[in-house]
């Protein structure tokens, strides 16, 4: 039997736990009641290629896992690394997991070695899943380097492999045991799960999220998008991601009774077949993807065709949305576009379905519940007059109170009264409707994928080449922004691809591959001697306009 205690977190204070229970927020379920409403199942809950899971199917499924990881030893209080594609074991693994109590990260598909490990420290799982698709897992090498660091490391992959069990035979093998005790959930109060963090420092951080408050934000969520079990929802965003996860995402659906449809990716010729051949009402993108959904929908209409004549509402957040865009969304796509701007770390804004035309196209919503404090600060901490850009801090009954075993960073991001700073620059309408104008963090948003300056720095850094380096976000048509390093070396003859590839053998995430590398004799430096960021693209920009006037 492993261990039965709590993983520790910041938890809320006393005073405004109770508060949070007293309005009804926190109902203290867990969230495993998500899948095991009576009403919902015989409905079809998943859709994944050729394959339907109805409600009962997830639960059943999940359960048998939960048993059979049971027998194993696995039990409440541990950890564990997820990394699987959208595919519906996705979901199957979180509520298996979260019925034994033991509570996952779940990594994104494109991550590699160097994400997976630095999870993998931080947690100290005794549990790896993956899925023979991504190459980590196509050899032993991956997992025996895990099994060395972390001894009572159980890994089960998906796929057959020679060199581990399968989570197929376990989802499938006799039922046994299905019945038999095992663990239960954590209590409501407890992390039931880790997000991730887009993060803006070296090591990517974990937000421990509790059934009461993640319960709480699916639930209001699926209200406010008057979610129903008519409603067909497509997963094409990373399933793991907060926005498709919960903001309503598949666990609003679940609520609510309705189908995920679950695609590999946001490519609109995958997704238009998907949302004709299975009638989706409903679906989420971030803002690159929206543009080429945009151009696949004219040429479509150009050909006679209507393929998203059943889609009623498109979501779109996690980046910049230009206003000049979101006005094409209801005349090009033939539905009702609701913009959000939320974080894994909790506070989701959105724009209501009934909202003014002008709301929805010119504001990135405002907070879905009553029990949100919203402040915009100035530099100093003073708030700003309504209608001024300033720093967005945060508390409320979903957002959570410190990273997972990170204090110096908490004592950085969170004031005196325990209001987040999300680094976001925002103005707020007399509404309360909120502008994402700028940010602070020093973040790259490439495409709705969050790529933390420092840690790409870091890596670089270790190249005996590189005397200084600093990454910066340049504007970009197609994914709003990409990332460039700006490097001072001691070797003339250093080319972009031996850095990429530097970095890639270290374990990096394709996403965060610097897209360019700019080569500088020096870079400007504050006065407390730190890169100046903004001259830095200032610096950088003026090059690469002049580059392009040649
Ligand atoms: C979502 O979550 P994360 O954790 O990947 O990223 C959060 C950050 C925000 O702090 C902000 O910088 C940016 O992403 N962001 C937006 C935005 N939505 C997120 N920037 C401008 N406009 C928007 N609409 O990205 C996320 C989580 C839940 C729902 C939706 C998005």
């Amino acid at each position: 039997m492993g261990a039965i205690s709590a993983i520790e977190y910041t938890q809320w204070p006393e005073e405004l736990q109770r508060r949070y229970r007293q309005s009804g927020y926190w109902i203290d379920r867990p969230l495993t009641d998500l899948i095991q409403g009576s009403d919902s199942a015989k409905n079809v809950a998943v859709i994944c290629g050729e394959r339907a899971f109805t409600y009962a199917d997830l639960d059943r499924l999940s359960s048998h896992l939960a048993a059979e990881l049971g027998q194993r030893g696995l039990c409440r209080g541990q950890t564990a690394l997820v990394q699987l594609p959208n595919i519906a074991e996705f979901y199957i693994v979180f509520f298996a997991l979260l019925k034994l109590g033991v509570a996952p990260v779940n990594a994104l598909f494109s991550h590699q070695q160097l994400e997976l490990n630095a999870y993998a420290e931080q947690l100290q799982p005794t549990l790896v899943i993956g899925s023979a698709r991504h190459k980590l897992f196509r050899s032993a090498d991956f997992t025996e380097q895990l099994k060395k660091k972390f001894p009572q490391v159980h890994v089960l992959v998906l796929g057959a492999t020679d060199y581990t069990d399968d989570l197929e035979q376990c989802l499938h093998s006799p039922e046994g045991h299905a019945g038999r005790a095992f663990c239960s959930p954590s209590a409501a109060h407890q992390v039931a799960f880790f997000q991730l963090s887009g993060g803006s420092t070296g090591t990517p951080k974990l937000i421990p999220r509790t059934h009461n408050d993640y319960y709480y934000s699916v639930r209001r969520s699926a209200e406010i998008c008057r979610l129903s079990s008519h409603t067909r929802y497509l997963c094409a965003l990373p399933a793991p991601h907060n926005f498709p996860l919960s903001s309503p995402g598949a666990l609003g659906v679940f609520h609510a009774g309705g189908t995920v449809i679950l695609a590999e990716s946001t490519e609109p010729g995958q997704c238009f077949a998907l949302v004709q051949r299975h009638g989706v009402t409903m679906a989420a993108l971030v803002p690159s993807a929206v543009n080429l959904w945009l151009s696949a929908a004219e040429r479509a209409q150009a050909r006679g065709e209507k393929p998203l004549n059943s889609l009623q509402l498109l979501q779109v957040g996690g980046a910049n949305f230009a206003e000049t865009v979101a006005r094409r969304v209801p005349t090009v796509l033939g539905c009702r576009l609701q913009q959000v701007f939320g974080m894994a770390e909790g506070l989701v804004n959105y724009t209501r379905l009934d909202d003014s035309d002008e709301k929805i196209f010119t504001t990135q919503g405002r907070p879905m519940s009553d029990g949100d404090e919203v402040r915009v600060l100035d530099e100093k901490g003073n708030p700003v007059t309504v209608g001024q850009p300033g720093l967005l801090y945060t508390r409320g009954p979903y957002t959570f109170r410190g990273y997972y075993k990170a204090p110096q960073q908490n004592a950085r991001v969170f004031d005196k009264e325990g209001f987040y700073c999300s680094g976001d620059i925002v103005q707020q309408d007399e509404d309360g409707y909120l502008r994402v104008v700028g940010r602070v963090k020093d973040q790259i948003n490439r495409g709705g994928e969050k790529i933390a300056a420092e840690e790409v720095e870091n890596l670089l850094l270790k190249h005996g080449d590189i005397e200084q380096v600093g990454l910066i976000a340049l504007q970009d048509a197609n994914l709003g922004e990409k990332s460039c390093a700006c490097i001072v070396t001691r070797n003339a003859k250093l080319k972009p691809v031996q850095l990429r590839r530097f970095l890639r053998e270290q374990g990096l995430a394709d996403y965060k591959i610097p897209d360019r590398f700019q080569f500088l004799k020096a870079l400007p430096l504050t006065a407390v001697g730190k890169i100046d960021k903004v001259a830095l693209r200032a610096q950088v920009g003026r090059r690469l306009l002049a580059e392009e006037a040649i």
